[in-house]
């Protein structure tokens, strides 16, 4: 039996995850109102105390937190141990000005890598495997994660990063690479690039560990194909830990919620009632193992399916469905999260007026990003040099604040359809869910 698949945890019956789940839930929640003065406050205003909250039945009393709570409490707000005692912080992609920032003591960095490790060993991982891992290193939880995990299995682990494909595919052949850890759009094109090679008879993969954004089943096929390999579905938050939140076994039909560390619930996006099993909504997330970021009750904005239907490879912890949307309006390009709003200030800071429109695509499996943008008849110009000058402008703009590349097309006043209802400001072509 390989040493991070843990039958005693990951096998358990529901009485003992559920037993686990009880008491660690009542001493987390004690912990952070006895550490944490935002937690206190809120549970304050709520009219409740740690000893209102006996058992997991009791979660439902304990109030949201969102993502505005996290950036109101920046930076750090919501530690629930002194700062000398954490070793690690990890940080959301993609925003700028107050970002979300996560903070790991030694022992939560151990849970991580742990809970990382089982998705390798579920993706059928051992000791004698070349892990390949090229999520993103550094702030970004992606290489991190994945690199902590392989470790704790005893893989050789090649921390490649992103980029630099012609690299990527170089490393993959000379060293034997058995295991690919990548965004599934990184996946496909390295497929691609693969193929186009002619270099698929030199590969020796044979799984791919591929998350931190959207994929469908139809790219999965094609990823699977194209590489000989079978390619696993792996979630993650950097709220949360990052990857290995909950990952993907030999079924394939949904990603096992590491149950120990974490109580998952989903409620309805805007009344926040908890709705039964096998009904959608938005996943909640309450970590009760953590140390220096416990988030209690954490509102992921992602859109899916809690099942507890028997799984074939033995795991008793519930699944949970591919995300099928979000009930916010962030988008993930290039595995980058952006929102509308980030964009909007770029164009009002730039003294353009809010009628723009933003058009998402993927081609060759990678995202492209365009931003359209009215121009007023003050700022408009017949000038091309001058058309281009301003759109270089803001193009630099929108890199300073979303981080990637956005092309940037100034149009005629009034060009922009106008809708009756809610602005259209988001065309999203790639079909993800
Ligand atoms: O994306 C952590 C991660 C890294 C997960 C590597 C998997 C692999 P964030 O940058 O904080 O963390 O973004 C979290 O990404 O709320 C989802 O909307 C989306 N997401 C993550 N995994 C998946 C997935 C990392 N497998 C946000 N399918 C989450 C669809 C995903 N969406």
């Amino acid at each position: 039996m390989e040493k991070y698949f843990q039958p005693e945890i990951e096998c358990a019956s529901q009485e003992q995850i559920k037993a686990w789940q009880d008491e660690r839930l009542v001493k987390t929640v004690r912990r952070v109102y006895e550490n944490v003065p935002y937690y206190r406050q809120r549970m304050e205003e709520k009219g409740i105390t740690p000893d209102d909250i006996r058992s997991t039945a009791d979660l439902h009393k304990l109030p949201f937190l969102t993502k505005d709570d996290l950036r109101d409490a920046y930076p750090y707000g919501l530690l629930a141990t002194p700062l000398s005692d954490c070793v690690r912080i990890q940080s959301t992609s993609g925003t700028t000005g107050r970002r979300v920032v996560a903070f790991y003591t030694q022992h939560d960095i151990d849970l991580w890598d742990e809970c990382c490790a089982r998705a390798i060993v579920a993706a059928g991982g051992s000791k004698d495997d070349v892990v390949h891992v090229c999520y993103g290193y550094g702030l970004f939880t992606g290489g991190p994660g994945l690199n902590g995990g392989s470790h704790k299995v005893g893989s050789l682990t090649l921390p490649m990063s992103s980029g630099n494909t012609e690299r990527q595919i170089q490393f993959m052949c000379d060293l034997g690479s058995t295991i690919l850890c990548c965004t599934p759009s990184y996946a496909a094109y390295l497929a691609e690039s693969i193929y186009e090679r002619g270099v698929r008879d030199q590969i020796k993969l044979k799984a791919g560990i591929f998350g931190a954004e959207a994929w469908t089943e139809e790219m999965r096929q094609d990823i699977q194909d194209k590489l000989g390999i079978k390619a696993y579905d792996i979630y993650g938050l950097t709220e949360i830990s990052g990857p290995g939140v909950s990952f993907e076994c030999s079924e394939q039909t949904g990603m096992h919620i590491n149950e120990d560390h974490f109580i998952a619930e989903i409620i309805d996006p805007n009344t926040g009632e908890v709705l039964p099993d096998g009904e959608k909504g938005e996943l909640v997330f309450t970590s009760i193992t953590k140390e220096a970021f416990p988030l209690i009750r954490y509102r992921t904005r992602d859109i899916c399916i809690l099942t507890r239907k028997k799984c074939s490879c033995g795991r008793t912890h519930v699944k949970m469905s591919k995300p099928m949307g979000r009930s916010d309006d962030m988008l993930i390009i290039k595995g980058v999260n952006v929102f509308p709003s980030q964009i909007e200030t770029v164009l009002m800071n730039k003294g353009y007026p809010a009628n723009y429109q933003i058009i998402v695509s993927r081609e060759h499996n990678s995202d492209k990003l365009e931003v359209q943008v009215e121009m007023t008849p003050e700022l408009f110009s017949d000038s091309v040099s001058e058309i281009s000058k301003r759109e270089k402008e803001l193009i630099d703009a929108l890199k300073a604040m979303l981080g990637i590349y956005a092309k940037v097309t100034l149009v005629a006043p009034k060009s922009i359809t106008r809708s009756e209802g809610k602005a259209v400001r988001v065309i999203d072509n790639r079909n993800l869910y």
